[in-house]
């Protein structure tokens, strides 16, 4: 197991599942540098705050000094039309992989999601070699820094864990949540194995709790070594006595959802 880290970087520090991780990352380094282009009120024990647009360069560089490793869940996190997910996501993601190689980071968990393959049908099982089918903009853009995470490890050598997160929230909202869903305590130990775990190379894992049903097969993350404990069997009756949805439209078909009904925008 890697020792416990000297600073740790968790941008989107403000949002929602930054503050889910944010009181479980204090433990996990010396400091705990938290970051947003919100506010992100006091600094609370061993903690920085430092606010930061992600798509500015110079405060990227500023931002990641001293960092060792980086749990990066900040930026544009559902379907916008594209000058709205460019500076943040794809300007973001190239100023925080271009300042961990000349800081010598040597971890990025890098908040990727289900979106990357959303236009993947219901009856598909698949696993982190499949071929990406992004169902939005949205998407792309989790595409593309999956993409620039394994150029600079195979470059660089800089490790990253992109977590194709499902849907994270206090519960599912709907019959699709309960095969997609992740509790806040999986995503704090999916978190917590993807830094520390011994070795991670380039490493996509599929983030989701023990649901009774699953469209992802992780066994290519099993250096991981995760185990979720959470299922959404305590949401299912609940969840299912809900009026039926319309199983012949695009977004009951595809494991994305809504979102592959989104745009054009422009
Ligand atoms: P969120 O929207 O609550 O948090 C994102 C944070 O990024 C916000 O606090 C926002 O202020 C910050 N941000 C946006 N633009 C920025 C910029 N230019 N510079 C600096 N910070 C910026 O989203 P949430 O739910 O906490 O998600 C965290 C990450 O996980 C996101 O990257 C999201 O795409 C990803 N994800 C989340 C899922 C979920 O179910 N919650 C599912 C799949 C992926
Ligand atoms: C995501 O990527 C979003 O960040 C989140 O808001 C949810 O919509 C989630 O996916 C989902 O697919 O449920």
């Amino acid at each position: 197991m890697i020792p416990k880290y000297e600073r740790l970087l968790l941008t989107g520090a403000a949002g929602m599942l930054g503050q889910v991780l944010r009181p479980a990352m204090r433990t996990w380094a010396t400091h705990l540098r938290v970051s947003d282009i919100e506010p992100l009120g006091p600094a609370v024990g061993n903690e920085e705050c430092v606010t930061c647009d992600l798509a500015d360069e110079g405060a990227v560089r500023v931002l990641m000094d001293g960092v060792d490793g980086v749990v990066h869940m900040g930026g544009i996190s559902v379907d916008k039309p594209w000058r709205t997910i460019v500076g943040p996501n794809i300007e973001g993601v190239y100023n925080l992989y271009e300042s961990a190689r000349i800081q010598g980071t040597k971890r990025i968990v890098f908040a990727s999601s289900n979106h990357a393959i959303g236009f993947r049908k219901r009856t598909e099982r698949i696993d982190a070699d499949d071929p990406v089918r992004p169902d939005s903009l949205y998407g792309v853009s989790k595409v593309f820094g999956e993409a620039m995470s394994r150029f600079y490890f195979d470059r660089y050598g800089i490790e990253s864990v992109c977590l194709r997160i499902g849907s994270s929230l206090p519960e599912p909202k709907d019959r699709r949540m309960l095969v997609t869903y992740l509790s806040f305590d999986d995503l704090i130990t999916l978190v917590q194995r993807s830094l520390f775990a011994e070795k991670a190379d380039h490493t996509i894992v599929f983030g989701a709790s023990a649901n009774r049903d699953s469209w992802w097969d992780n066994s290519k993350a099993a250096n991981l070594g995760w185990t979720p404990k959470d299922n959404t069997e305590p949401f299912r009756a609940k969840k299912e006595a809900e009026p039926p949805v319309d199983s012949t439209k695009p977004e009951h078909i595809h494991q994305g959802g809504v979102y592959v009904t989104f745009g054009p925008y422009e």
